[in-house]
């Protein structure tokens, strides 16, 4: 049997986290769990996470700690014996340490990508709120304006991209990073990819990961809703 690959990426929001992330799962059978993905899910079913999550993303805010490392770390033990790609989570050091005590990650790809740029993407980005699937109306839109590709129902845009909450993403970010990104660093798993455009990062991403793992069949891949 092929060795475990566990991975994580890391950026400010619209980095690029969840593009990159569905472009790794689907060329190296990875399992992708999206921490994102999973609270925006709970707000549309009204779960208690959810309930609880929106009040936070509404205002730029990070869910607790203590609320993120039980949800995806539940996630995880559902996946014993599978590879499988981290987006958005761990945030903070805490998240790292909950983490760490459980599992060792092989690889941590961390995206850097500037103020400006992050800015455009993010007021331009609409999502199919049932799916997760995301558009971005000058990068990749919708065949249809407005419409989702496989159900036609209407995008949205998260709250979080909202011009108030987006502000208040980007700045926190960087200091709540900083700590994880140097505990990743210390343990020689980090690897960072700077630029403006997700297609001119992708092919580095691509062979880094294609040196360091066994490709598995497309069919081995899963991918959160
Ligand atoms: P999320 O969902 O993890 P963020 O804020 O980290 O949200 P986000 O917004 O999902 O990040 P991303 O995944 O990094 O961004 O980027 P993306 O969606 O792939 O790309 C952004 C847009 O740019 C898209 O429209 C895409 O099409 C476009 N794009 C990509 N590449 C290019 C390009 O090259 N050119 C152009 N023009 N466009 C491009 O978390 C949401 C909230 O949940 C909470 C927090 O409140 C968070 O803010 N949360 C947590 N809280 C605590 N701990 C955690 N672990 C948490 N996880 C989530
Ligand atoms: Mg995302």
């Amino acid at each position: 049997m092929a060795k475990l690959f566990r991975a994580a990426i890391m950026g400010p929001p619209g980095s690029g986290k969840g593009t990159i992330s569905k472009r790794i799962a689907q060329n190296f059978g990875l399992q992708y769990l999206s921490s994102g993905n999973y609270l925006r899910q709970g707000m549309a079913d009204n779960t208690e996470t959810g309930v609880m999550a929106k009040t936070y993303i509404e205002r730029g805010m990070l869910v607790p700690d203590h609320v993120m490392t039980r949800l995806m770390l539940s996630k995880l033990e559902q996946l014993s014996g599978h590879s499988w790609l981290l987006d958005g989570f761990p945030r903070t050091l805490a998240q790292a340490q909950a983490l760490n005590n459980l599992y060792q990650l092989d690889l941590v790809i961390s995206l850097n990508i500037p103020y400006e740029t992050l800015k455009e993407r993010l007021s331009d980005r609409w999502i199919h709120p049932a799916s997760g699937r995301v558009y971005n109306m000058g990068f990749n839109p919708p065949r249809v304006q407005g419409k989702d590709d496989i159900t036609g129902d209407p995008l949205i845009q998260h709250d979080g991209d909202k011009p108030e909450a987006l502000m208040a993403r980007l700045r926190h970010y960087k200091e709540v990073a900083k700590p994880v990104i140097d505990l990743y660093k210390s343990q020689g798993i980090l690897h960072s990819f700077s630029g403006t455009e997700t297609d001119r990062i992708w092919p580095y991403i691509n062979s880094l990961l294609s040196t360091k793992m066994q490709t598995l069949p497309a069919d081995t891949c899963q991918q959160t809703p």
